[in-house]
């Protein structure tokens, strides 16, 4: 029988409970403790969206939907998908040592993030080759998928979602406050106000330019694909849930784009964050409270694009991505 081949599917990860906060962030912070005010903010947030983030129970999800993709194309035994995690158990040391005892020899490596970037993408992988450094496997990495077909589809296809919800006039989850009655037309201008939809990914060290990262131009790239498949020509990009360091991080901000956007006279907004595949804090925060919160205070109509999470088109991507990794080898 051929040996199975390995997927390590590497996610961010999210503390379990709000005990676990303080050790999550100050895994973040390269083992930094935080200060009792930056904990104490964090857990804020977590409590607003529930006490824990979903992002764990996701990501399990879109792994045990890729293991079944792959198996459904290659035959069940081919492949064995592995989940490690950046920030929290199963860290991603422990699964590449795990990989390696079950006898797999060679791996596939998948971020669940589809723009590269030394500071995101590049590290998972560090951490994956210096485990794999002690007895292997061999590790095959993909570096992006931010152009990969079925995942502009997929997003493209809630662009588009998003935008009918504005046209329908749907309550915008909270944005439209001030007791203004929402556009009613169909073809997303009512009263000549254009709807303006906001790629975001997560902002990073401004740093990152020094080197000439692809991550700016990827999500750049993202952007406008998905645009072109939604028929949308009205669109922007700007950087979110920046860290609380002293760095310079990428801008625009979004909550600067949509104040920028609502002086402009815009009054309807998507946001595609596009940099992420699952409902987790910086969607789930950063977006539906913080970005709610300024588009009510505005008086501007705000929808989010729905997440990714195991949608069977997205997934059906991840497989095309990993089998193509494997079928060119080293
Ligand atoms: O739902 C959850 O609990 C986890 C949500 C979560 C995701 C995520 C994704 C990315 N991050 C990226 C970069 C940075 C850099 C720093 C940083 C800090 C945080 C903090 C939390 C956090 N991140 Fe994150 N990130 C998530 C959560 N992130 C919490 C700490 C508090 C705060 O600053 O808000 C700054 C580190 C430092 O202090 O030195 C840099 C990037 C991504 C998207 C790619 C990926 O998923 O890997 C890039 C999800």
């Amino acid at each position: 029988m051929t040996e199975p081949r390995g997927v390590l599917l590497m996610a961010y990860g999210t503390p379990a409970s709000l005990d676990e906060v303080e050790a999550y962030y100050t895994h973040i912070r390269h083992g930094r403790p935080p200060t009792p005010e930056l904990l104490a903010d964090l857990k804020a947030r977590y409590q607003a969206i529930g006490g824990v983030s979903p992002l764990n129970d996701i990501t399990r999800r879109q792994a045990a939907a890729l293991q079944a993709r792959l198996d459904a194309i290659d035959g069940p035994g081919r492949w064995r998908v592995f989940l490690g995690m950046k920030h929290t158990r199963p860290f991603i040391q422990d699964i590449v040592r795990e990989m390696a005892a079950s006898g797999v020899k060679t791996a596939v490596t998948l971020v669940l993030a589809p723009h590269y970037s030394t500071m995101s993408v590049k590290s998972y992988q560090t951490a994956a080759d210096q485990a794999a450094a002690e007895a292997g496997p061999r590790l095959w990495h993909v570096d992006s998928w931010h152009l990969q077909p079925q995942f502009l589809q997929a997003l493209a296809e809630r662009v588009t979602a998003a935008l009918a919800r504005l046209s329908a006039g749907a309550p915008s989850d909270g944005a439209v406050s001030d007791g203004r009655s929402a556009p009613s037309a169909s073809d997303g201008t009512p009263g000549g106000t254009p709807a303006t939809v906001i790629f975001s990914a997560h902002s990073l060290p401004e740093r990152i330019l020094e080197a000439d990262d692809p991550y700016p131009r990827q999500l750049r790239e993202t952007g406008e694909a998905v645009a072109r498949l939604a028929g949308v020509t009205d669109y922007t990009f700007a950087w979110q849930s920046a860290g609380r360091t002293d760095d310079r991080w990428l801008g625009p901000d979004i909550l600067d784009v949509i104040r920028q956007l609502a002086g402009q006279g815009r009054r309807r907004l998507v946001v595609c964050p596009a940099g992420f595949v699952a409902d987790h804090l910086e969607v789930l925060y950063d977006v539906d409270i913080d970005c709610q919160r300024l588009a009510a205070e505005l008086g501007v109509q705000l929808v989010r694009t729905a997440s990714l999470n195991d949608d069977p088109l997205f997934i059906a991507g991840l497989a095309d991505v990993v089998r193509a990794r494997a079928a060119r080898g080293d």
